[in-house]
């Protein structure tokens, strides 16, 4: 064991992204950045916005995981159109852009990993951070598909990291969508609540089972 290892186990890395589409701005982006540096159960919150790009995306968070070693990671990406926090439960192995990313590419029915399984599924306590946004009076749902755009892409990257890189072995993670900002669009949720419900989704698997349970 390294002498680094102890504190660099006591970070967590929280993932947003750019904005994409066309649009001025992403929720995603400005709720973990709003709570980078917090102190959650004895973790500090390390923040980083990732590309809404294929490929690029990946590199970035790879090099966050490399560097940070977090004991968890939560990626968040916005859901436009969708009313609640999303909490995200299967990554499949699939690119298939419905409109192109920040650096135009659309891939179309594209594995994410070659020869890599199909999904893999969130190793976040999702049934618990259901029930501890709800007790917080927050509007959130477990979701069947985090879709098969940018965010799928790093949410399966992501898993499979975790589940195939031996310095990741007691990293859990998964992936987590929020609605528009009100100034966005309808549904929205304020950027109050969504940084409250990330807040709450931090703390609540961090209170879960340990790593012996991933
Ligand atoms: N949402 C997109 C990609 C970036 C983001 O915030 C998605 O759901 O794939």
């Amino acid at each position: 064991m390294h002498s680094h290892t102890r504190s660099s186990r006591s970070r967590v890395l929280l993932t947003g992204f750019d904005a994409f589409g066309g649009a001025t701005l992403n929720p995603s982006g400005l709720a973990v950045q709003a709570l980078h540096g917090r102190q959650v159960r004895g973790h500090t919150v390390v923040a980083a916005q990732l590309p809404t790009v294929f490929g690029a995306s990946m590199q970035v968070l790879d090099a966050l995981l490399a560097k940070h070693q977090p004991a968890l990671v939560i990626c968040v990406g916005q859901a436009g159109g969708r009313s609640a926090i999303s909490l995200e439960r299967v990554a499949i192995n699939v690119d298939d852009a419905p409109i192109p990313d920040n650096a135009g590419a659309r891939p179309v029915d594209m594995p994410v990993v070659p020869g890599a399984p199909a999904a893999y599924f969130s190793s976040l306590p999702i049934k618990a951070m259901l029930a501890a946004l709800q007790r917080e009076g927050l509007p959130v749902e477990v979701s069947p598909s985090a879709g098969s755009f940018v965010c799928n892409h790093v949410f399966y990257g992501l898993m499979h990291a975790l589940a195939t890189r031996p310095d990741l072995r007691l990293t859990r993670g998964g992936f987590v969508h929020v609605p528009w900002l009100p100034e966005q669009g309808t549904p929205g949720l304020p950027l109050a609540d969504v940084v409250r419900g990330l807040h709450v989704a931090l703390r609540c698997a961090l209170a879960g089972p340990g790593p012996a349970q991933k």
